[in-house]
């Protein structure tokens, strides 16, 4: 059981829980229209691979922070043949869940496309085989059962961003509940690196 569990880690799901075969599993990228590469999960997993320690933050007031395991962005972009940036960013969920980041807010060294935590796997419902995590963005950026990476050179606000969240992202100052130690803690805006 992973850590995400054992500490019952709210799970977020607005288009219900998905479920991918491992096996059959594609990580598509996209420059534009056109499909730059195509892994699977092996190919993936053959990449080098990298544990952040990070906070995930969610708008909705709570954040958790555990030992991401899996490839960093830039490691992943070489893989695909595709620059360290772009304009902009849209991630997609095998459903209507996407969400779209700006390249600016890119850190390749700090972003990091996930399979596990603590060396489990992710368990369906925190978005395995692969999610992102993107520490100094909003949850809503981290999207889980990730299928697809497009490169844009136009923004295409997402599912969350078309519903009233800030479209960038950017995490504010205020409050949030510490999953990990069951304490409201404050936060200063941007990445949490305080606790
Ligand atoms: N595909 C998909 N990804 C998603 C979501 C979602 O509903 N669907 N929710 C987002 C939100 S709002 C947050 S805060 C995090 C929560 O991750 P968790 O459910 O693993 O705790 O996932 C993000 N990624
Ligand atoms: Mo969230």
């Amino acid at each position: 059981m992973s850590i995400l569990r054992k500490l019952k880690t709210p799970v977020f799901k607005a288009e219900g829980i998905q479920h991918i075969d491992r096996t059959a599993y594609e990580l598509e990228f996209f420059d534009g229209p056109r499909l730059a590469a195509s892994l699977s999960l092996g190919e993936i997993l053959s990449l080098p691979q990298t544990t952040l320690n990070l906070r995930m933050t969610s708008v909705s007031g709570w954040s958790v922070r555990a030992n991401w395991q899996g490839v960093l962005w830039q490691d992943m972009m070489s893989r695909a043949g595709l620059p360290d940036t772009a304009q902009f960013v849209v991630f997609e969920s095998p459903s209507e869940y996407t969400t779209n980041v700006y390249g600016e807010d890119i850190l390749p060294d700090r972003w990091i496309f996930c399979h596990s935590v603590d060396g489990e796997h992710l368990e369906d419902e925190y978005g395995g085989p692969l999610r992102m995590i993107i520490p100094n963005l909003w949850g809503y950026k981290c999207c889980k059962w990730l299928v697809k990476v497009r490169y844009c050179d136009k923004n295409e606000p997402g599912y969350w961003e078309t519903r009233g969240y800030t479209d960038r992202g950017l995490i504010e100052p205020g409050e949030t509940l510490d999953v990990n130690t069951g304490t409201k803690r404050p936060i200063a805006g941007g990445e949490v690196l305080e606790f």
